[in-house]
């Protein structure tokens, strides 16, 4: 069933530079929610989109401090997953691989990937809403602890809605798009910029684009293979 077209594989063992280019869903069968999907249980009638800003925060920051706590306890739990794994193994056949990820939970990195472009942050750290400066709380602090610098509130150290991402691997991760001959996009509906954008820079720059996804998506057009299905599954197959 999850047969990789020969084309593809030989590009991949081809390739002088492989960038992996990941969205929420290579850690959806780690058990870490994705945002588009359905949201579970206690969060169901909340949309991402509505908790993941500076208003948001400003206007009722226990609820979306609350939020971010819930996501931090499903993350405690939560290991690398065979797509994951099988990114971080990619290193022993590939020269050089880049990892590119949306995703702030960190996964990545555990699994052993060397390279990784964090573009929206990461979860498990704190900075001050006031100073950015980086502070401290513990899984259990239902309010968020104030900073010891300037006495603001502390916040996920992630990139909300109408934020910039973080310039130099901002620019770092465009560098690697056009240098790169295989781009990856794994697990991501394209929908969120500027990371969406990067695709198209790799493809312009003549990279061989794929897509590994559940369904289909934004960046459907700009890839030669899409393979539907789980990114645990496929991405162990192509190293197979
Ligand atoms: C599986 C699977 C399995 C499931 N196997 N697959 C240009 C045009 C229009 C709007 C804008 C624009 N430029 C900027 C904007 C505004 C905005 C934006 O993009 N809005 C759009 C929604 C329209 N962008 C910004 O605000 C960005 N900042 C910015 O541009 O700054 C410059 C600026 C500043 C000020 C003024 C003006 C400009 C910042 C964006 C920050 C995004 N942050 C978040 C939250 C991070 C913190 C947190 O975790 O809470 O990042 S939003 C959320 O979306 C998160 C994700 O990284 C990001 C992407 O989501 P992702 O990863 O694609 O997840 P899903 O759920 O959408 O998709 C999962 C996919 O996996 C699905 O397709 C599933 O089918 C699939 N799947 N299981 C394989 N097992
Ligand atoms: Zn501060």
């Amino acid at each position: 069933a999850h047969t990789i077209p020969e084309i593809l594989l030989q590009a991949l063992r081809q390739a002088r530079h492989v960038v992996v280019f990941s969205g929420a869903g290579i850690s959806a069968e780690s058990g870490v929610p994705t945002f588009r999907d359905a949201q579970t249980g206690l969060w169901s009638h909340f949309r991402a989109e509505d908790l993941a800003t500076a208003e948001a925060y400003r206007q009722d920051k226990l609820l979306v401090w609350r939020w971010y706590q819930w996501r931090r306890q499903l993350l405690a739990q939560a290991q690398p997953n065979a797509g994951h794994h099988a990114i971080a193994a990619l290193e022993q056949y590939v020269p050089q691989v880049t990892v590119i990820t949306q995703n702030v939970d960190d996964l990545h990195q555990q699994s052993g990937s060397t390279r990784v472009l964090a573009l929206h942050g990461n979860l498990r750290e704190n900075i001050c809403f006031a100073c950015r400066r980086p502070g401290q709380a513990g899984p259990d602090d239902d309010t968020p602890p104030r900073c010891v610098h300037c006495g603001g509130s502390l916040r996920p150290n992630v990139v909300w809605f109408g934020e910039q991402l973080p310039t130099a691997i901002y620019r770092a991760a465009e560098q690697a798009a056009a240098d790169c001959d295989l781009f990856l996009i794994i697990g991501t509906s394209g929908l969120v910029m500027p990371a969406a954008s990067l695709p198209q820079l790799a493809q312009r720059k003549g990279a061989t684009i794929a897509l590994i996804n559940a369904e289909a998506t934004a960046h459907q057009d700009l890839a030669q293979h899409t393979l539907l299905g789980p990114s645990g599954t496929w991405l162990p197959a192509l190293l197979a």
